[in-house]
């Protein structure tokens, strides 16, 4: 006979600016099994900061955890992972939890028959982002802060261009100009659960203007930092992402 298994789900959108976030039924026991998500969504000039006040998401017979969080980078589950917490209150990490972009994504998940574990607590707040953010529409351009005049010295930026499942992306430079080797740009992407670097550039040439940027997976990263003197136009990109059905 197949045990049915009534599973509790629970989707959450957050776009106050600040607020708490707990397990239901918090303060008391949370449900035995249970998959909630809680997608915190902000402006674009936006980051969000969690921290968490209260973790117990309890232990099962065999010493492993029968419930756990996790905390994406991102709009969704398959952005990067940034932690997973289990247990009790003895795991929460110490620092923050700040996001690169505009967007924090917490799924809460339990296994089991778990008892009197309450869940989770956790507090969120936004921060202005002072360059960088995250890009999910189908094209658009990514370029620093003061793009037409200089980028600043002490500049340490995150963009994240995110396309949806089975895409990849294709970015193009069509300006570009740093201090070269002290200020640069590194492209990086997420492929398989892994984060690969693809290209550092570097100085004054239009990089790769022939031969464009295409990802393997769906979510790219631009990195961008300046040292502390020596100021330069810096650069403008511009991506799209690539649907696989379309080109057959
Ligand atoms: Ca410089």
């Amino acid at each position: 006979v197949e045990k049915l298994l009534s599973k509790l789900i629970c989707d959450y959108t957050l776009t106050d600016s600040h607020g708490l976030i707990t397990s239901p039924n918090y303060p008391h026991s949370y449900p035995s099994s249970v998959v909630c998500t809680y997608k915190i969504i902000q402006p674009r000039e936006k980051v969000v900061s969690l921290s968490l006040s209260h973790i117990d998401l309890g232990w099962n017979d065999t010493d492993s955890c029968s419930g756990r969080l996790e905390i994406y980078d991102g709009d969704d589950d398959l952005a990067r992972r940034l932690d997973v917490l289990c247990g009790t209150d003895y795991f929460i990490p110490s620092r923050v939890i700040n996001s690169t972009t505009n967007a924090l994504f917490l799924k809460l998940e339990s296994y089991s028959s778990i008892g009197e574990n309450v869940g989770f607590q956790a507090l969120y707040k936004t921060t202005d982002l002072k360059c960088g953010g995250l890009f999910t529409e189908r094209n658009g351009t990514v370029r620093h802060p003061t793009y037409g005049t200089t980028y600043r010295n002490n500049e340490n930026c995150d963009w994240v261009i995110q396309a949806p499942p089975r895409h990849t992306i294709q970015l193009r430079f069509t300006s570009f100009y740093t201090e070269s080797t002290h200020d640069w740009v590194k492209i990086s992407e997420l492929h398989e659960g892994r984060i690969i670097d693809l290209i550092t550039i570097s100085g004054s040439s239009i990089p790769a203007a022939a031969s464009p940027v295409i990802t393997k997976g769906r979510i790219l990263y631009i990195h961008f930092r300046s040292d502390s003197s020596n100021v330069y136009t810096g650069f403008r990109a511009n991506y799209t992402f690539i649907d696989p059905l379309e080109l057959n």
